[in-house]
This record gives structure tokens, C-alpha cells and sequence, in this order.
């Protein structure tokens, strides 16, 4: 049959005749069937399980085409009838089941998989709210549901149910999988568990709900407000509803492959995505047990069987758990992780290296490492600083263990389907051999100086430029100038990212402008982030980008020259409009603190350069492309260390000492902002960069200032700077998940 002979037999009507929302489900319903019939190009005996309980993977239909080798051919059928795929892509609702950076890896890394031939499935929680939608009310952000699970849908209902018990209930968990296609290869699984009794009307007032309703709460929400005690203790009952799931799972699965389970790490790896999976160690040792086999053989097994990664050093972020909420909620592991703790006890005297403190506090790290057989950190200065500071303990003990993995992104969705004018100038000039072998893009440099090439690029990134302006001005009302500089930081808001540092150069370029300065292009910076809900300050920091966007943007006589977009709801869709379209990718993190970033290789891929500090896979990404390429700024991470060592960073100094950081910090309560937005929360931001500023904002600043002078200055020679997109774009391949996943499973899966 052909393509257009299926569509018809299942629209029940010509394409033509056929609505969007009708063609997308047709699309859905044959995507699902091919990629049922699709056959890796390798078998193995040994099966990857990637445990997260984030999977931020975004729309799927134009992805799956694109792998399904069908893209073009669809696209073209429906242009032909008078559709649009773009139009009907815009149907499909996007699964929020990630926060950011850990929750997408996790997403890319399932398509890299699957694109490689491995035998490798995802299990996860099939959260039917996911992350909160972001709304702007009144200049703040507002959190509401996402529902995205509709009576047809990516999710295919499986007969497989597994009992989950914990201290005071028990929950029939059913499974529900998402296909997930290989690049001209086979199809693997993630695997998302629910429970029947989910219930989404307990859900009142925004994203607020019943924590205590276990049986209908618990698959409702990722991450749900953790600033209360019930909200920590229904984390872990997630968590650990997610990991019985897992475990059973693998067992069954293992054992219908041929293992008896004395053999589980020949069949299986288990890839623990931080630390929320940790408890899938004591329990498949608890179920390895139940199954006969000896408490000592149980550990070993599970210890040849667990790899972990590590995706933060944030103090914050390490999760440990008070010794009676697991006592309460998971009381079936308890002993299991005290006899594991003793056994370390009786081993290691150091109380740092103790899975269970003084103050029967659970480190859940430390359980992943000492009963793990990997640890990795997701770029080479991360798995540098875990080895000797953040985790030097445990490196000390087991140096064998802890490798690196630099992160990666998968070409598929960041540069084919949402740069699809790129991947056809790529195709002309370097032949289509960089889809399959990314390191191919290096071709590339031959264009460096070809001055036809330079005008085919600058012209792919004008076009994608106008796009994002067509959309920005339907969806938002706002309007920027295509010719202006489109300087973009998009990610989760958090302290360390330094949006504020981002939003006091903008006061500072406002003030130059209101006092007369001349800009000799229009400079568009453009935000994109989600504040987690109950993160004051973070929240106090969209509220100045979102008063600050206002009062500029609304100013005759500076937005000619400069505007500030603040995009709502950030999420995968919105980055694959922003990322093409973008000229200047922000990566300002302080040094030490971002374990890698991956939206940095994104906007790399597309031709973006960096303005960024020597920061997780920005030391990379500036070593492959040289100085010339890329603009770095700031104090480096030894500095930063041993600031936070000495305990001598003073920003109260760099304000009253520094005339323009004074002026810039002390406008954001000028009259001209308190105007427009709220005097509590302004007043917040501005007391905590003055007397705190602990990810040393204004440490940084003027090094800042004077970087982004320099980009916005080489912008100007529009040759050289498109000299720097090529390499950029050229050396992106090393950034490519294949590689990374093809590192796993080298080092660490050998499956
Ligand atoms: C932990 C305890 C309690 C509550 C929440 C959490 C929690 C939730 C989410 C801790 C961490 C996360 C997410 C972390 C994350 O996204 N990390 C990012 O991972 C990326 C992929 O490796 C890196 O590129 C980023 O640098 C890193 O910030």
C-alpha cells in the first residue's frame, strides 16, 4: 500500500477532507505500527535498563518520521493535499515528564540507543501532570497542570502489573510503554508505570493537590513541591514505586532471556540516573533474596549489576532521606539498607563515607557508590571535581570506579528535524554521511572563507531568525527585529545559572542607552525558564526579567536598540524554535558549578557561538573550537573553590566599591521598575545580591560586560563571524550522543 492509501484507509476520508487533529492521529496510529515492526541490527544477551525518573522527550511524531525514514515522504504527501506538517505537529501535546538538563540526557540517550542498535529501555513513571505549565500573571510566574495524556496518545497500556507495598499501603502498578524508534534501526521501549487509581481531580487551585492521597497523588506530578514534609515523603514513595517497578521487571524479563538469576549482571545493566533510582539496589537485593539466593551473593550480584551518574554537585541536590520517613513509607529495604551500612561501618571508619550518619540521615549517593560498580560525572571537569573534592573520599577508595561520560545531544531532533534549512545546506556541501557519523560535520572547515558557503549560512540563519519572529509576535505578541542580535539563555532558573547576571547587563546596556549611548545594532536577549515553585528567589529573578522585558520594550527611546523576551512555558518544543534561530548562546554558570549543560552543544550544532565561563562542557566545547571561536569569561573553577574554602567572597565589597554595579543593583529598585513590578519581591533580590550573592554574580560581572561587548563587536564582521559558526558547527560531533552512549557502552554496559 502506499503511504497515501493508508492515510486514506485509516482517515476514512482523502487527506484533503481530513482535519489536522484527524491526519495527526492517522500519523500516530502508523508510526506506532511500523515502528512495531522494526528489528535492531544487533542482538545481545545483555539488556541496558536507564532508570530516571525524568524522560523529557518532548513531541514525538516529527522525531519518530525522522527516524522511521519517513519524514520527507509524509511531509511532501501532505503539502501536496494542502497540509501542513508543521500545522499538525502543533496538535500534539508535549509529555513534560522531565525538570531540564538530567530529565532530556535521559531522552537523547534512549534515541541514541536505540539509533546504535543496543538493547536498551527506559523505566520511568508516567506522570500524568509532568512538570507545571508556566503562565505570567501580573509579571510572576503562575504554575499550572499539563495535562498531556490524551484517550490516544504515544502511550500503548501493557497487561503487565506488578504489587507495590510500602508501610502503610498497597498499590497495583500497571505498565504503559512508549516506543522509542532507532535511526534507521530497531525500536526499544520506555517503560512508564501508573497506578488505576491516578486521579486528577483531587488537583484544585493551580498545581496544588491532597500529599497525604497516596493511591490517587502518586503518579500525578513530577517533582511535586518539596518545601514541606509531605511533599519529601511522597518523592520517595515515587521513587521507590518507580525502582519495585523497575526491579520486578528486569527480574521477569532476565529470567524469560534464560538467566537464573545467579547470572543477572550477564543479562542486565542497570544505569542509575542520579540518585532518585538508588533504591532499585536494596530492592532487587531484597527480591534476590525472596528468590533463595544468600544475603552476601544478593549484594554482589546487584553490585555487578548498578552503574550510577552523577549530574550535580550542588549540596542542595544530594538527595538524603531522614532514617524514619523510609521506615514509614518503605519500611521492606530498611533493613536491607542497614545491613548494608553496616557492612561498610565494619570496613571504613569514616564517617563521611557512611551510607547512614549520626544523625540517621541516608546519603543515597553513598549507597550508589559503594554497592555500584561505576560512577561517572557527565563532563571531563564534573568527573574532575567529584574525584578530587566533591566525592575525593570515596575516589580514594575505589579509583577504579569513577569515569567519564561527556554528556551529548542527539542530531536527530537538535539539528535535522528542528533545523531542517541546515541539514539541507549540510547535505549540499558535505554529503549526508554526518547523519550516520557525526564526526563527518568536521568537513565543514573546508567552507571556512568560502564566501558563497558564508552567504548560504547567514541565510539560513536569517530565515530561521524570521521564523522565530513570525512566531513570537503570533503566539506572544512580541515583536523584534530579524537583523538584531538574538542573544539567548534558555534554561532551568537557578542561582548558579546566573540569570540575574544576564538581567543586570541588561539594566546596565538600558541605562547607557537612556544616557545617550549609541548602539550600532539592535540587541534582542531573549529567556526562556522554569522556577521551581517553591524557589523564592529564583521566582524574584522572572519577576525582574519580566518587569525589566516591560518597562524596555515599552520605551521609545531604547527599544529601537534593545528588547528583552522572556518566553513562556520554556520547554523542548519552544528550545527547537529559539536554538536555530539564535546567534549568541549564553552559558554563564559560575565556574565549578554546572556539571556539564547540554543546551551549550545544542546551540553549537546550530551555529550559535559562546559567551560563557570555563564551566562543565564549555572546557570542551573551547578546546575543540580554540580561543578564537568561542568567548570566555570569569573566574575559573579553582578560584571559585577556594572562595567557597576561605569563606572570603564579600559582594557587599563589589557594590559599594564598583560605581556601575552600584547603579545597576540599585535600579532594581528604581522607581522606573517598582512602577511596574512588586516592591517585596524586588526588594528580596536586590538585599540577597548585595549581602549574599553566593553564586558570586557580582564577582563576575564586569568580566561579563566586557565579553559581551567584544561578541556583540565581532558580530559586526559578519564574515569572520561566520567563521566561528562554521567551526562551531563543525566541531559539534564530538557532542553527538552516539558517541557518548557508544562510551557507556564500551566502558561500562558491554553489552
Ligand atoms: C533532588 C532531591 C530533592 C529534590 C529534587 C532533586 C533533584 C531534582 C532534579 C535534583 C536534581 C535534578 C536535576 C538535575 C539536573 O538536571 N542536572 C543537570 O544534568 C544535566 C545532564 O547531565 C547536566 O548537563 C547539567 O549540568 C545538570 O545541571
Amino acid at each position: 500500500m502506499t503511504l497515501n492509501e493508508i492515510l486514506t484507509s485509516k482517515l476514512n476520508k482523502e487527506i484533503k477532507e481530513a482535519s489536522d487533529t484527524e491526519i495527526y492521529f492517522a500519523l500516530l496510529d502508523y508510526v506506532k505500527e511500523l515502528s512495531a515492526t522494526k528489528k535492531s541490527t544487533k542482538e545481545s544477551k545483555k539488556k541496558i535498563y536507564y532508570v530516571s525518573a525524568e524522560f523529557l522527550i518532548g513531541k514525538l511524531l516529527s522525531n519518530n518520521l525522522i527516524n522511521l525514514g519517513i519524514y520527507d515522504e509524509v511531509n511532501k504527501l501532505l503539502s501536496d493535499n494542502g497540509k501542513s506538517l508543521a500545522q499538525i505537529e502543533e496538535i500534539e501535546p508535549e509529555p513534560s515528564l522531565g525538570n531540564g538538563g538530567l530529565g532530556r540526557l535521559a531522552a537523547c540517550f534512549l534515541d541514541s540507543m536505540a539509533s546504535l542498535g543496543l538493547k536498551g529501555d527506559g523505566v520511568g513513571i508516567n506522570y500524568h501532570l509532568g512538570l507545571f505549565k508556566q503562565e505570567f500573571e501580573n509579571n510572576l510566574q503562575k504554575e499550572t497542570p499539563n495535562p498531556w495524556i490524551e484517550d490516544k496518545s504515544w502511550l500503548n497500556k501493557t497487561d503487565v502489573s506488578y504489587p507495590v507495598e510500602f508501610g502503610n499501603l498497597k498499590l497495583n502498578a500497571r505498565m504503559y510503554d512508549i516506543d522509542v524508534t532507532g535511526y534507521e534501526n530497531g525500536t526499544n521501549k520506555l517503560h512508564l508505570f501508573d497506578v488505576d487509581s491516578s486521579d486528577e481531580s483531587i488537583v484544585k487551585d493551580g498545581i496544588s493537590f491532597d500529599k497525604t492521597d497516596i493511591a490517587k497523588n502518586i503518579t500525578l506530578f513530577l517533582y511535586p513541591d518539596d518545601s514541606d514534609e509531605l511533599g519529601r515523603q511522597l518523592r520517595i514513595y515515587q521513587e521507590y514505586f518507580m525502582v519495585s517497578c523497575g526491579a520486578q521487571l528486569i527480574i521477569d524479563e532476565c529470567v524469560n532471556r534464560g538467566s537464573d538469576l545467579h547470572d543477572l549482571y550477564e543479562y542486565a545493566a542497570v544505569q542509575i540516573n542520579d540518585t532518585h533510582p538508588t533504591m532499585i539496589i536494596p530492592e532487587l537485593i531484597r527480591l534476590l533474596t525472596f528468590k533463595g539466593i544468600s544475603m552476601d551473593e544478593a549484594i554482589e550480584i546487584t553490585s555487578k549489576t548498578c552503574a550510577y551518574t552523577n549530574h550535580t554537585i550542588l549540596a542542595e541536590a544530594l538527595e538524603k532521606w531522614p532514617m524514619e520517613y523510609l521506615e514509614k513509607v518503605v519500611p521492606s529495604i530498611v533493613p536491607i539498607i542497614k545491613e548494608l551500612d553496616k557492612r561498610i561501618k565494619a570496613k571504613y571508619k569514616d564517617e563521611k563515607v557512611a551510607i547512614i550518619d549520626s544523625n540517621n540521615t541516608v546519603h543515597m549517593a553513598h549507597i550508589d557508590i559503594h554497592y555500584g560498580y561505576s560512577v561517572n560525572g557527565v563532563a571531563s571537569l564534573h568527573t574532575e571535581i567529584l574525584k578530587n573534592s566533591e566525592l575525593n573520599h570515596f575516589y580514594k577508595l575505589y579509583p577504579e570506579k569513577f569515569n567519564n561520560k561527556t554528556n551529548g545531544i542527539t542530531f536527530r531532533r537538535w539539528l535535522l528535524h528542528c533545523n531542517p534549512a541546515l541539514a539541507a545546506l549540510l547535505d549540499e556541501s558535505i554529503s549526508t554521511g554526518y547523519r550516520k557519523d557525526a564526526n563527518e560535520l568536521e568537513k565543514l572547515l573546508k567552507y571556512i572563507d568560502d564566501d558563497a558557503f558564508i552567504e548560504k549560512l547567514l541565510n539560513v540563519k536569517r530565515e530561521n531568525k524570521v521564523e522565530l519572529c513570525n512566531y513570537l509576535k503570533e503566539t506572544q505578541g512580541i515583536v523584534i527585529d530579524p537583523d538584531s542580535i538574538f542573544d539567548t539563555q534558555i534554561k532551568r532558573l537557578h542561582e548558579y545559572k546566573r540569570q540575574q547576571m544576564n538581567a543586570l547587563y541588561v539594566i546596565r546596556k538600558y541605562l547607557e542607552i537612556k544616557a545617550g549611548a549609541k548602539v550600532d545594532r539592535p540587541i534582542t536577549i531573549i529567556f526562556g525558564a522554569k522556577a521551581a515553585p517553591a524557589y523564592v528567589i529564583a521566582k524574584d529573578i522572572i519577576h525582574l526579567i519580566l518587569c525589566l522585558q516591560e518597562l524596555i520594550n515599552n520605551d521609545p527611546q531604547v527599544s529601537p536598540y534593545l528588547k528583552v523576551v522572556m518566553v513562556e512555558n520554556y520547554n523542548v518544543t519552544m528550545a527547537g524554535k529559539l536554538i536555530p534561530a539564535t546567534d549568541i548562546s549564553e552559558q554563564i554558570s559560575l565556574a565549578s558549578k554546572e556539571a556539564s549543560g547540554t543546551g551549550n552543544m545544542k546551540f553549537m550544532l546550530n551555529g550559535a557561538v559562546t559567551l560563557g565561563t570555563e564551566d562543565g562542557a564549555n572546557v570542551e566545547i573551547h578546546e575543540l573550537v580554540g580561543d578564537d571561536n568561542i568567548f570566555i569569561f570569569g573566574e575559573e573553577s579553582e578560584t571559585v573553590i577556594k572562595h567557597y574554602e576561605n569563606a572570603d567572597y564579600v559582594s557587599k565589597k563589589f557594590y559599594e566599591e564598583d560605581e556601575t554595579i552600584k547603579k545597576c543593583v540599585d535600579f532594581i529598585t528604581s522607581k522606573e521598575l517598582l512602577k511596574i513590578g512588586k516592591k517585596e519581591n524586588l526588594e528580596r533580590l536586590q538585599k540577597e545580591l548585595i549581602n549574599k550573592d553566593w553564586f558570586m554574580t557580582l564577582l563576575d560581572f564586569e568580566s561579563y560586560c566586557a565579553k559581551k561587548e567584544e561578541i556583540y563587536k565581532a558580530y559586526e564582521d559578519r564574515k569572520s563571524f561566520a567563521n566561528k559558526m562554521i567551526v562551531n558547527i563543525a566541531k559539534a560531533g564530538y557532542f553527538s550522543s552516539d558517541r557518548t552512549i557508544a562510551e557507556y557502552n564500551k566502558d561500562i554496559w558491554r553489552a
